[in-house]
This record gives C-alpha cells, structure tokens and sequence, in this order.
C-alpha cells in the first residue's frame, strides 16, 4: 500500500456493452451473450484452433469487423480524461486501465495507457516468425505474415488455458498503487478476478462499479451499481471535481 495516488482500473465487457458490443454473459440489445452464439471451448482455446480453424477464425474475424463499427462510449471518455486530469489533480498519481476486453475502444475513447492483458481484435500474431501486426482486416484466407511470408497468423487473443500478458507488469502496477477500481466485469475468469483479493492483500483502497454485484462484490470496500456511462462518469467528475 502506498499513499501514491496511483489508480490501477480493470475494466470487462460491461464497459462496452454501451457502444452495442455483447458481453460474454448477455447480448448487447438483449439478444443472445457471445458465449450463446458459440461455446467457449469451441472458438476461444488453442484446442478449438488447433481442431477447426476456419470456425475459430471466422469467429474472431466477424468481432474484428464489428467492433470497427463502434464507438467509444461516455465511460471510455471520462477515463481517457481521469488518466489525463489526475497526475496534476493529484500531485502525481498516475492511472493505469487493465483491460480485459480485446476491443480498442479505450484508445479511440482517449486513453494512452491501456494493458491489454487478453489481447487485442486489432492485431495479429504470426505463430511462425512470433511477430505481431496491426491488423482489421480477415484471417480466414490465411494471409501470409508481414514478416516472414508463413501462412501462420492467428488473433492475438489470450485464449482459454493460455496465459495472460504482461502479468508480472500488472502485478507491480498493484503494488505501487493506493486505488483499485473495477468497472464492468462479472469476476468469472481468473486470474483478473483474483486482483480485488492482491489489491487488498496489499492494503489497497477497492471500488465496483457494475451494473449488478459480480462475484467478487464482497472483496470491495464499496460497490455502486448502474451503468457503466453513469456510474463512472460520475465517479470520474467526484473525483477530480472534489
Ligand atoms: C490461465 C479473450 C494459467 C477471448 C478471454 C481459477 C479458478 C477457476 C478457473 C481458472 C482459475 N485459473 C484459471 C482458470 C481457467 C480460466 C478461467 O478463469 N475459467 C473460468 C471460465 C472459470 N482462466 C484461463 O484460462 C486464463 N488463463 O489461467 O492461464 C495462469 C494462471 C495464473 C496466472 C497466469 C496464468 C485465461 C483467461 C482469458 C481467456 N480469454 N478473452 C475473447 O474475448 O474471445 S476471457 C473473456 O471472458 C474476457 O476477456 C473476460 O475476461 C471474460 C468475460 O468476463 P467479463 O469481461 O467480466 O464479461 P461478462 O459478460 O462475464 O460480465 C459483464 C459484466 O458487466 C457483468 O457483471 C454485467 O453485470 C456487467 N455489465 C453489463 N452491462 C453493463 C455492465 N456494467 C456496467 N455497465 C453496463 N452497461
């Protein structure tokens, strides 16, 4: 625990949910969740990639396309404008947001220091060459690699079984922090559903913001329940505005 002013924020699926992109438990305008449509295991595990590639591919390649037709939303913006007000409003802290959503609206909401730790829609990885691309357009041709020619390039996803990025960054971001704020996520997948517990096992102050109590709730000092483009604009304006 620090008296930093560092704010470490994990955001999830509910953050976007807004700009018209489904969660993983519930379809955006009601409709069926991503996990409805497709069983996890079939289209998110380098097992599924490694069975039936064209589905996984196709899969990743129609969220690459939709999410390039999204906006970010009043939530993305007011921690684009927290991670540019608070170093000044706070003598110094800084703002970081892990997020666990491969969308880039965070970026094109204004935010600049952004830790994708379950990858991104936008890039590619070559499996043969380990480079990585920006990438919008389909993987499902098989387009040779940038780098090295290889028909080799998959989603630079974290899959199912595989392990997240940048932990040990994340890790250290937490124990330099004073604030850990979690924003949109269900606490269903590990191991981000375990940061409430790091964060106060190293005596961090905790906040929720979601849209019902995740599973996690009880490891918070505090939740406020609404939507995302309430709940953090408001929480956004407290403090800078206090
Ligand atoms: C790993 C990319 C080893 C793919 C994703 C411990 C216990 C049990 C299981 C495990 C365990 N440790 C590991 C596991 C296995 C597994 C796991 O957790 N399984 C779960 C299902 C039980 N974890 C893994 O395999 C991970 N790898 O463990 O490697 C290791 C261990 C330790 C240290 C290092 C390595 C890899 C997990 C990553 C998988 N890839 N995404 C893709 O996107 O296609 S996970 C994916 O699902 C998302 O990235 C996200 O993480 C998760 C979905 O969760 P949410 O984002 O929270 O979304 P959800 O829909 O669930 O909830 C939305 C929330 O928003 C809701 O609460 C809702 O109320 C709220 N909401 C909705 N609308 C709004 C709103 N809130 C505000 N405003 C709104 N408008």
């Amino acid at each position: 625990m620090t008296n930093s002013g560092n704010i470490v924020i994990l955001t999830g699926a509910g953050v976007s949910a807004e700009s018209g992109i489904d969660t993983f438990r519930a379809g955006a305008n009601g409709g069926p969740s991503l996990w409805e449509q497709h069983r996890v295991e079939d289209v998110a595990t380098p097992e599924a990639f490694a069975r039936d590639p064209e589905l996984v591919l196709r899969f990743y390649d129609m969220r690459r396309a939709a999410i390039q037709t999204k906006q970010p939303n009043a939530a993305h913006i007011a921690l684009a404008r927290l991670e540019r007000e608070w170093p000044v409003r706070s003598g110094g802290g800084s703002v970081l947001i892990v997020t666990q959503n491969v969308d880039d609206l965070h970026e094109r909401g204004g935010a600049t220091n952004v830790l994708h730790m379950h990858g991104e829609h936008l890039s590619a990885w070559c499996t043969a060459c380990d480079t990585r691309h920006r990438w919008t357009g389909a993987l499902i041709e098989r387009p040779p690699c940038p780098a090295c020619g290889a028909p080799a390039l998959r989603p630079d996803i974290v899959w199912f079984g595989e392990v997240p990025y940048r932990m040990e960054d994340i890790y250290q971001a937490l124990a330099q922090a004073s604030l850990f704020v979690s924003i949109g996520t269900s606490g269903a997948v590990y191991p981000a559903a375990g940061f409430v517990r790091t964060a106060r096992e190293l005596g961090l102050q905790t906040l929720e913001l979601n849209l019902e109590r995740s599973q996690g709730s009880a490891w918070f000092h505090e939740t406020r329940l609404g939507p995302a483009t309430a709940t953090v604009s408001g929480w956004v304006e407290g403090l800078l505005e206090r």
